[in-house]
C-alpha cells in the first residue's frame, strides 16, 4: 500500500532537516519502506484539506490505504508497530523503547519548543532576554538527567529502536545553541544518529525538496 506524507514545500530550515517529517522519513527508511511526498504551503496548511488530514494544520500527516495519521510520535509509533526493524521483539524491552518515543516528546522536547518559541516567535519581546537562561537552565536539567542515563552506551535501551531515533531527532535541534555541546556523550549520541544509511537517506531526500524548490 503506498504511504504518503506531507513536507512543508519550503522548510523555513533550508533542508537542515529539524522539520518533523524527517523522524517520519527517518523511520520509513529504518524500516525500508518507500513513500511518496506531498508538498503543502503554509497558506494551503490551514485550508479544509490539509485539516481535513490534520487537525491543527500542520505537518507531518500519514496517509496509508484508508488510515490517516497526524503527531510525528505516532506516526513513528505506527511504522515502528507494523514494520520489523525499530521495536525489539522482547514485551518488556519492546515496553521501554516506547517510554523512550514518549521521554522524547513530552519531556525533553517541551523546553526545547520553549526556546524555540522565546527565540523566533517572541524574539522581539522586552522579557526575552530574562526568559531565555532560565529556558536553557531547563533544557540543561533535562540534558544532565539524559547524559548520566546513557552513560557510555549507544543507544538509550540496547539496540538502536524508535526511541533513539525520536531522541536523536529532538536533540538535533538543540545544536545550533551549543548546549548540546556541553554534553559530550549526548552530542555523540546525536552523531551517531546521523550516521545511520536510514538517517542520510532521509536528510538528503528533504534537502532535495528545499533544493528543488529554491530553484523554482
Ligand atoms: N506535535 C506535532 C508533531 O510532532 O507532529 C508538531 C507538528 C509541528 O509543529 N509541525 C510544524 C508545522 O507544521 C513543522 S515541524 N508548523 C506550521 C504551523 O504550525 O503552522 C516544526 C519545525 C518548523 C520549523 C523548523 N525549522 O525551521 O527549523 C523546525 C521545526
Amino acid at each position: 500500500m503506498t504511504i504518503t506524507i506531507t513536507v512543508f514545500e519550503r522548510s523555513p530550515d533550508q533542508g537542515k532537516g529539524l522539520a518533523r517529517d524527517m523522524r517520519v522519513r527517518w523511520a520509513l527508511e529504518e524500516v525500508a519502506q518507500p513513500y511518496d511526498v506531498r508538498l503543502v504551503s503554509f497558506k494551503a496548511m490551514k485550508e479544509p484539506a490539509h485539516l481535513a488530514l490534520h487537525p491543527f494544520g500542520q505537518i507531518p500527516t500519514y496517509e496509508e490505504g484508508d488510515l490517516t495519521l497526524f503527531e510525528s510520535g505516532a506516526i513513528v509509533f505506527h511504522i515502528a508497530q507494523r514494520y520489523a526493524g525499530l521495536l525489539p521483539d522482547d514485551a518488556n524491552a519492546r515496553a521501554r523503547a516506547i517510554t523512550w518515543m514518549f521521554a522524547a516528546v513530552g519531556t525533553v522536547e517541551q523546553p526545547i519548543i520553549e526556546r524555540q518559541v522565546a527565540m523566533f516567535a517572541e524574539g522581539d519581546r522586552s522579557w526575552t532576554a530574562e526568559r531565555l537562561p532560565l529556558i536553557d537552565d531547563r533544557i540543561r536539567d533535562r540534558l544532565g538527567e539524559l547524559s548520566t542515563r546513557l552513560g557510555d552506551a549507544n543507544w538509550l535501551d540496547g539496540t538502536f529502536s524508535a526511541g533513539d531515533l525520536m531522541m536523536v531527532h529532538v536533540l538535533l535541534r538543540l545544536r545550533r545553541s551549543g548546549i548540546l555541546a556541553e554534553y559530550p556523550n549526548l552530542d555523540a549520541y546525536v552523531a551517531r544518529g546521523e550516521a545511520r544509511p536510514a538517517y542520510k537517506r532521509a536528510f538528503a531526500a528533504q534537502l532535495e525538496v528545499f533544493t528543488a524548490e529554491s530553484t523554482r
